[in-house]
């Protein structure tokens, strides 16, 4: 058996604009084991800088090849792998990676789709589309193209000072639509009236309104709003949903696979979200096909209540690197059947994006 590594770096159509700067292409780490004929792949979404979180594309490198590829020699369950590298602390984007290589590979080896192995599916996940911040007019006009295309939940980002300007601007022109804002952390509790202000704007939720690591204040916070907070950064692993719940920071969480170990985690929060009466929906790092097939497998599943940040390939790329890239049909994108996550690789799209490759293991 054998694992390597690819860094690519892919063109977006348009530049992203969040709270914490603009990106113009998805720099991704790729992983491709190969055993027994099977191929398997997967994403890490971290990106070339630790601005989304502290976990970037080098040091998740690092964690893969030098500490986390002596736990995987005999192909172990995605569970097992885990249980194994809980002392590990941290570097979730890192494990998430290697979680979801050992799914795919899993599932192909069972010759089942991947979101037949997740649990109850539904075969489809619900889109919702996150618009990135530019001037007014072309976020609006994003909105528009965003309704006529069919998604169920327009989710726009804000950012300190921006945030009236954007949210007024749209809910004057689309009163009713089923609208959310994502702060990406610009906000300190400081800033507490301001955030009640927000409350006019009738919100499905706000996201991750402070700081990336922190579950106490936007419990205080969430005592002054009446709009629901949902957690994006804050929650890491299984543990910080269980304690944001619990005291009260979130009613919604935005669940990324990639960003809390994997898939094997990602449901666990789910049933937490459940247990506590609250919600949760898959979000995106503006993956690459192969990332995307993941997280439309696990926003399939029964547990997954919201629309999430599930856009077909084609509003990101020009051309992805993978020949079967996803459709939306009415607000709905059909799982991919094919043994395990699905995504058929592009080799010449792969090649002509990579900036480096390597061996990771050899066995
Ligand atoms: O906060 O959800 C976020 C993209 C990069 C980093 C963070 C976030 C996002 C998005 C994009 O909102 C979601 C997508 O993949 O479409
Ligand atoms: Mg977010």
């Amino acid at each position: 058996m054998e694992v390597r590594f690819r860094r690519i770096r892919i063109p977006l159509l348009s530049p992203f604009t969040t709270s914490f700067g603009t990106q113009e292409n998805r720099e991704a780490l790729l992983l491709f084991l190969s055993a027994d004929g099977i191929e398997a792949y997967s994403e890490c979404v971290a990106d070339s800088e630790p601005y989304y979180s502290y976990e970037d594309n080098e040091t998740a490198l690092h964690i893969i090849g030098d500490i986390l590829y002596a736990y995987i020699e005999d192909l172990p369950a995605p569970e097992v792998f885990l249980r194994r590298t809980a002392k590990v602390k941290g570097h979730n984007m890192a494990k998430a990676a290697v979680e979801m290589l050992l799914w795919d590979y899993h599932a192909k080896k069972n010759r089942k789709p991947l979101h037949s192995m997740l649990g109850e599916s539904r075969g489809y996940a619900m889109a919702g589309i996150s618009i990135g911040m530019s001037k007014i007019d072309s976020m609006l006009k994003s909105v528009e193209d965003a309704l006529e295309k069919g998604y169920r939940r327009i989710k726009v980002k804000i950012s300190r000072g921006r945030e009236f300007e954007i949210l007024k601007a749209i809910r004057d022109r689309f009163p009713d639509i089923p609208l959310s804002a994502d702060a990406n952390s610009d906000y300190t509790i400081k800033d507490i009236e301001l955030l009640e202000r927000l409350d006019r704007f009738n919100l499905l939720y706000i996201e991750q309104p402070l700081e990336h690591d922190d579950i106490v204040r936007h419990a205080e916070l969430a005592k002054r709003i009446s709009t629901p907070i949902c957690l994006d950064e804050s929650i890491t692993d299984a543990r910080k949903a269980e304690l944001a719940f619990e005291l009260g920071a979130c009613k919604i969480v935005n669940i990324k696979p990639g960003r809390v170990s994997g898939l094997s985690t990602s449901l666990e929060i789910a049933s937490i979200a459940r247990k506590y009466g609250g919600h949760c929906w898959v979000g995106g790092m503006l993956e690459t096909g192969i990332g995307r097939s993941f997280n439309i497998a696990l926003a399939s599943n029964a547990l997954i209540d919201y629309p999430g940040d599930t856009s077909p390939n084609s509003r990101y790329f020009a051309k992805d690197i993978v020949s079967n890239p996803f459709e939306m049909n009415e607000g709905m994108i059909r799982c991919n059947e094919h043994p395990g996550c699905g995504a058929i690789v592009d080799r010449e799209a792969l090649e002509m994006y990579t900036l480096q490759s390597g061996l990771l293991l050899m066995r």
